[in-house]
């Protein structure tokens, strides 16, 4: 017995490990349940009592050596791999970035770019108000009483004063230009506008317009015509082609609605434009002359045209947006795709 101790206390003494699990496997040779030492512990019982004694110590102090050597070992690994999990971290690094930084909105985006564009033909920009009185929103722009744009489904009015108005247009803010300056008038009015309407895919009662208004002497079709051409060469690329259909509006006499050829198929037919090569983007047309009236323009003198279009109908077509509602639930998963846009 007292040979076998002296075995495995000079085994103890010599052994090496090369890692952490060669550890854990001399942890479990000497002392796990069946383990080394705990064998000689129960073979002790047989020892003569004359040497339990001598015995028992030598026993004692192979438990301890062993146990001691293991936890050597272990703290040796542990503290290699502490130091080696150290030298990896760069202390001179600067820190991660804990927020990502916002980015404009798409409508934002697109709404600066429609005012840069025409600020280089000398537009200027006029925002108004958001809460309207009726002539400057509806009767002064020449929609009369009876207009369906009036009907109480389509106008949120303010504390149901028939009075004041949440605007339905942004004409609204030319109007006050009109009342307060003589032309030439040059200006286009961008900003959020209210519509009475079920809120879906294609509709919101909520949504923003730029509307455009040139008012001087001899200003004719043809200047509408090449105004917009040149906005939608620079918005959709210079290959873009308009066309003008009939329409009507109350303010605007004649009347129009702008296609341009289809921005994703260049004109061939895909499911945005349903086949037909065109998409509309807004609507134009000379301005009524009683609107000039109504606002203390020389109707004789001066003549104008006006234009009209949703920033979210651009957006949609500029970035294949299928869902409008997706412009007011402001997820970020959505937002920053337009970070670099
Ligand atoms: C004045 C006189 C006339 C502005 C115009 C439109 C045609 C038009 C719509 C486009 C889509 C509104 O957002 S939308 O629903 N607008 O079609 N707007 S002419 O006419 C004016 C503006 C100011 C003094």
């Amino acid at each position: 017995m007292i040979e076998k101790i002296n075995n495995l206390l000079l085994e103890i003494e010599n052994v090496e490990a090369a890692n952490k699990q060669q550890v854990e496997e001399l942890r479990i040779k000497w002392l796990s349940k069946k383990g080394e030492v705990s064998t000689l512990f129960d073979d002790f019982k047989n020892v003569p009592n004359e040497q339990k004694k001598e015995v028992g110590q030598k026993l004692n102090e192979l438990k301890n050596k062993a146990q001691d050597k293991v936890n050597t070992l272990k703290e040796k690994f542990e503290f290699e791999a502490e130091a080696s999990a150290n030298q990896q971290i760069d202390l001179t690094l600067p820190v991660l970035p804990l927020f990502q930084n916002g980015s404009k909105h798409p409508l934002t985006l697109v709404k600066n770019q429609i005012i840069e564009i025409f600020s280089r033909i000398g537009f200027t920009v006029s925002e108004g108000r958001e809460i309207e009185d009726d002539w400057h929103n509806f009767t002064a722009l020449n929609t009369p009483e009876n207009h369906p744009a009036r009907d109480m489904q389509d106008t949120f009015y303010v504390n149901l004063n028939p009075e004041m108005v949440l605007r339905t247009q942004t004409s609204s803010a030319q109007v006050h230009i009109m009342e307060r300056q003589q032309p030439p008038i040059r200006t286009i009015s961008p900003g959020r506008v209210y519509r009475n309407e079920a809120i879906s895919a294609r509709a919101h009662c909520q949504f923003h317009q730029v509307e455009g208004l040139y008012i001087d002497e001899d200003v004719s079709f043809a200047d509408l015509k090449q105004t917009l051409l040149y906005f939608a060469k620079e918005m959709f690329g210079n290959e873009t082609k308009i066309r003008l259909r009939p329409s009507y509006f109350p303010f605007t006499e004649p009347s129009a609605e702008m296609d341009i050829s289809c921005s994703i198929c260049k004109g061939n037919g895909c499911n945005v434009c349903k086949h037909t090569g065109w998409v509309e983007i807004l609507g134009c047309g000379m301005v009524d002359p009683q609107v000039l009236i109504n606002c203390g323009i020389e109707e004789k003198k001066y003549r104008g045209f006006a234009f009209g279009m949703g920033i979210e109908r651009i957006t949609m077509l500029k970035y294949q947006v299928k869902d409008l509602r997706l412009f007011f639930e402001n997820d970020v998963r959505f937002l920053k795709q337009f970070v670099n846009a």
